[in-house]
């Protein structure tokens, strides 16, 4: 189920407004992952502890961390239909180590997507919001499968 060309050049060009700004954007994906669904904090040993959004907004690891999740999401996307190579390492770190079900990546996608349709509304209308779900449910999908290959039902 890869993605047309068409489809990709709506993804990426989407993603080139969200680049200049990954930290703001990857803030807000984790302050909002958080808020929405509290069991997620409990994954972080470093955020844990966090518990007001004012602790999260000020938090500078928060912000590092948004850079991190959005910088390997963005090398992901950027590969298009053949995200293997960059996608295996991720899959088997959030299989074995972090132990990261399936259901919070349906999560964090869900709120990317809500996240950037706010930043950025003249430019995610309809067609490039429905791309990006069908590229993140490519990526969900595929991390799926290398879960089941790294022994985690995810
Ligand atoms: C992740 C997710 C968010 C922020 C940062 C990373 C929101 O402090 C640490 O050492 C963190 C170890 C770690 C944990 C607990 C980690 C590392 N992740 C989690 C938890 Fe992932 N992550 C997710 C992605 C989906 C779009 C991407 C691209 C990504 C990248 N991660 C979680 C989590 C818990 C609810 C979710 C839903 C999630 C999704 N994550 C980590 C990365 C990268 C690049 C890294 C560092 C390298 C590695 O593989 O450990």
């Amino acid at each position: 189920m890869g993605l047309s060309d068409d489809e990709w050049h709506h993804v990426l060009g989407i993603w080139a407004k969200v680049e200049p700004d990954l930290s703001a954007h990857g803030q807000e994906v984790i302050i909002r992952l958080f808020q929405v669904h509290p069991e997620t904090q409990e994954r972080f040993a470093k955020f844990k502890n966090l518990k007001t959004i004012d602790e999260l907004r000020s938090s500078e690891e928060v912000k590092k961390h948004g850079t991190t999740v959005l910088t390997a999401l963005g090398r992901i996307l950027k590969l298009k239909n053949n995200h293997e190579p960059e996608l295996k390492p991720l899959a088997e770190s959030h299989a074995t180590k972090h132990k990261i079900p399936v259901k919070y990546l349906e999560f964090i996608c869900e709120i990317i997507v809500k996240v950037i349709a706010e930043k950025h509304p003249s430019d995610f209308g309809a067609d490039s919001q429905a791309a990006m779900r069908k590229a993140l449910e490519l990526f969900r999908n595929d991390m799926a499968s290398k879960y089941k290959e790294f022994g985690f039902q995810g």
